[in-house]
């Protein structure tokens, strides 16, 4: 499969974006939504905030639901504290994030070059289910309106949180469109037989696992006929966790849809699966070894190594080329041929 990272990666770098709040750096750009309005390529970066680091604490920030921040403070040599993932503050049976997220608006002219606009816009977590945060933000143009579902963090668990805009001003919140615990929701831009449809990612507790899950809704809001079109393969490159990318793509042959795959080591790798276009619970072919994975330094290093992680792309005739979060820090792209990714998939 080839590949054409961007020469310019890493497109944006933490130092590129300032922190949104006083005394907090920004530790990390993650996993962007991309979109198009008005002959500009938009993007909504993840920007992951931290609390400046003060001696022998560890900060843990939180918006309470009126939207001030919080903060815990726990002692670097407290036994009850586990920091073993880099992305979690364990203590004491309790999981926080180590930093809280929020969504930037970035624009290009040219889909390489991004600086925030003349009136920069952060879309921050909002009520009681987003005070850890917001992250990893697909967008999906249905219409004249773009729908934003993204993942909202909170101590009541990992949701699917979803706002909509017509003008990149204003914003409606249309509040959890699905429960803790799931995340990677990605909305079909176009109805199938007059229904709309999302793919999502629940994860089972024990029994099940991380897998992806195809809904139906009539008004976006209520999703049901809920059904499992993907599950994890054993000693396959995605055998611990998958999940949606954005908007899967139309093609003659069927919807493509690039996902994500970790195994057992947390190496996340993207690959493709295709979708019957009448009927998307079928899935015609998948992936059997990554279209992409971790191999520069950018991807193998940073906040969380071996990351290659995508939720926006823009699609130009034959030409794709995927934006992404490189280990868990920096932002990319890098470009394919739809039809090399087509023909590269194990047909089912
Ligand atoms: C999870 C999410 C992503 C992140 C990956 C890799 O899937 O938290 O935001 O990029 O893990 O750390």
């Amino acid at each position: 499969m080839q590949v054409k990272r961007m020469p310019q990666n890493p497109l944006l770098q933490p130092g590129d974006i300032a922190p949104l709040q006083k005394n907090y750096t920004v530790e990390c750009l993650l996993n962007p939504a991309i979109s198009t309005y008005q002959e500009k390529v938009l993007m909504l970066v993840r920007v992951a905030e931290a609390y400046a680091k003060t001696n022998g604490k560890i900060t843990v920030p939180y918006r309470t639901a009126t939207g001030y921040n919080k903060l815990h403070h726990f002692d670097e040599t407290d036994p009850a504290l586990d920091l073993s993932d880099a992305r979690l503050v364990k203590y004491d049976g309790v999981t926080y994030l180590s930093t809280i997220s929020h969504l930037r608006l970035m624009e290009s002219a040219d889909g390489i070059h991004f600086s925030e606009p003349s009136s920069p816009l952060a879309l921050v977590g909002e009520g009681p289910y987003e005070t850890f945060g917001i992250e990893d933000c697909r967008i999906s143009k249905i219409g004249l309106q773009y729908y934003l579902t993204y993942t909202a963090v909170s101590e009541f668990g990992v949701a699917v949180g979803m706002r909509s805009t017509c003008d990149w001003k204003t914003f409606q919140n249309h509040g959890l469109i699905l429960p803790p615990h799931n995340k990677d929701c990605a909305l079909f831009e176009k109805q199938i037989r007059d229904t709309y449809y999302c793919l999502h990612r629940p994860s089972g507790l024990g029994i099940g696992g991380n897998f992806i899950w195809l809904s139906q809704s009539n008004d976006l809001l209520h999703w049901g006929n809920h059904l499992c079109i993907a599950a994890t393969r054993k000693g396959f490159w995605d055998s611990e966790r998958i999940g949606a990318g954005c908007a899967p793509i139309e093609t003659e042959t069927g919807w493509l849809m690039i996902y994500h795959g970790a195994n057992e080591q947390q190496r996340y790798c993207l690959g493709g699966l295709l979708l019957d276009l009448n009927d998307p619970s079928k899935v015609i072919a998948r992936s059997a070894t990554p279209i992409m994975e971790p191999s520069e330094s950018y991807e193998t290093s940073g906040f969380f190594n071996d990351v290659v992680f995508t939720n926006g792309h823009l699609v130009e005739g034959d030409r794709l080329i995927i934006y992404y979060g490189a280990a868990d820090k920096v932002i990319c792209a890098a470009e394919f041929s739809i039809k090399s990714v087509l023909s590269s998939l194990a047909y089912l």
